[in-house]
């Protein structure tokens, strides 16, 4: 098992994985900080972080009681971001283009099937966004980065400019855990000047009820805005901006070579909809993360955009 993680470096590269490490830790080592954010109702409107499901992200065992230890993985999607800041085109943020266009929830279950089989694992769970884990806090505790002023996990090497997502087993492997990243962001407060609906709060967390990334891929339906969206830059589904003004990706973004996803600009562009029906909208994006907030949603968002 260690060869395949540390040899085959090749394997994961194909996978869009710049890092990954091992942790035994159970209980996430935020759980003060969650609680509190939740008590000030900065979750908003994201019920499933404050209602029953809460209790199960205390620790990974009250999810998954068979857990012994977890090999935390970061996908790259610097590409994408890089093409959104050349073609200064943030309508989309980078992740729904970074893995093929898909919906990455599907795209990385499929490749972690892929490595559980080189590992020759039978037992274990996935952590791909959706499980009640602290995926950042997993991440931290395995010594992959810390918490940026802008909440994002940042990797000193890497940024931010990825997904983190896990493979939970049920044995312990031979493997060393990294010591803990201690904080890089110094004196910085760029993320924090940035942010045009001033949801970044002063403790390494924000405010969701303001955050354009809630507005525009967590609310389906009509409701108000939060004041400062649209920024510049025409957010209709997520916002990446303090991530792209952040130091820590500046280096990831000259390394990464430049994505082409013209595809998946056109077959926006060429959809009209305002008058297909949801259905055909589910058609043509079905697979992909636009599926999440439906037509209505996407409209709901285009509305406050200048015409
Ligand atoms: C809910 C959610 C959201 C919500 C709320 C965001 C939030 N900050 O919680 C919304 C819709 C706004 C959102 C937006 C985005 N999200 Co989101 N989201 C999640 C989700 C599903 C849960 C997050 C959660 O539990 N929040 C609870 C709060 C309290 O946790 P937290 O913000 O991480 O705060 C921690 C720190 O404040 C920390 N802390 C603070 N001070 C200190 C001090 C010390 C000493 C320590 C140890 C810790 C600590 O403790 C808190 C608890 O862990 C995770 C997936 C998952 N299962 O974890 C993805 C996740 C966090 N999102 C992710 C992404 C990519 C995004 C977006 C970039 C998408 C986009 N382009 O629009 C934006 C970024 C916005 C931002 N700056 O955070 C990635 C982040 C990857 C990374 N590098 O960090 C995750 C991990 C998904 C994944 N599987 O990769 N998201
Ligand atoms: S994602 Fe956008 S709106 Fe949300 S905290 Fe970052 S800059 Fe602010
Ligand atoms: S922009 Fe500055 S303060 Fe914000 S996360 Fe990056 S380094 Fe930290």
């Amino acid at each position: 098992m260690q060869d395949l993680l540390q040899i085959d470096k090749s394997f994961l590269s194909s996978m869009q994985i710049v890092d990954w490490a091992y942790t035994e830790e159970d209980i996430p080592r935020s759980l003060k900080q969650y609680d509190e954010w939740v008590k000030n109702n900065y979750h908003g409107p994201l019920k499933y972080l404050s209602d029953e499901r809460k209790e199960l992200r205390n620790s990974i065992s009250s999810f998954y009681p068979e857990f012994k230890s977890a090999l935390v993985f970061l996908f790259d999607y610097t590409s994408a971001a890089k093409a959104n800041i050349q073609n200064k085109d943030h309508s989309f943020a980078a992740y729904t283009k970074g893995f093929d266009g898909m919906d990455y929830h599907y795209w990385i279950k499929d490749k972690l099937v892929q490595i559980q089989k080189k590992l020759g694992v039978e037992n274990c769970k996935f952590s791909i966004d959706a499980q009640p884990v602290l995926e950042r806090d997993l991440a931290f505790r395995s010594g992959l980065g810390w918490f940026g002023k802008n909440s994002m996990l940042i990797n000193k090497k890497h940024g931010s400019y990825f997904l983190i997502s896990s493979i939970l087993l049920e044995q312990k492997l031979e493997l060393n855990s990294n010591i803990l990243e201690t904080d890089h962001c110094g004196n910085c407060t760029r993320c924090i000047d940035a942010c045009p609906t001033s949801a970044i709060l002063d403790n390494r967390s924000i405010d969701a009820n303001k955050c354009i990334s809630t507005f525009t891929i967590e609310m389906f339906k009509e409701v108000e805005p939060p004041k400062g969206y649209p920024s510049k830059r025409g957010e209709i589904f997520g916002c990446d901006i303090c991530q792209d003004i952040c130091p820590w990706n500046s280096k990831p973004l000259l390394r990464s070579e430049m994505g082409n996803f013209a595809n998946f600009e056109k077959t926006f562009k060429d959809v009209d909809l305002e008058n297909i029906s949801n259905r055909e909208f589910k058609r043509v994006f079905k697979g992909t993360s636009l599926e999440r907030t439906g037509r209505v949603g996407i409209l709901k968002n285009i509305k406050y955009l200048p015409k």
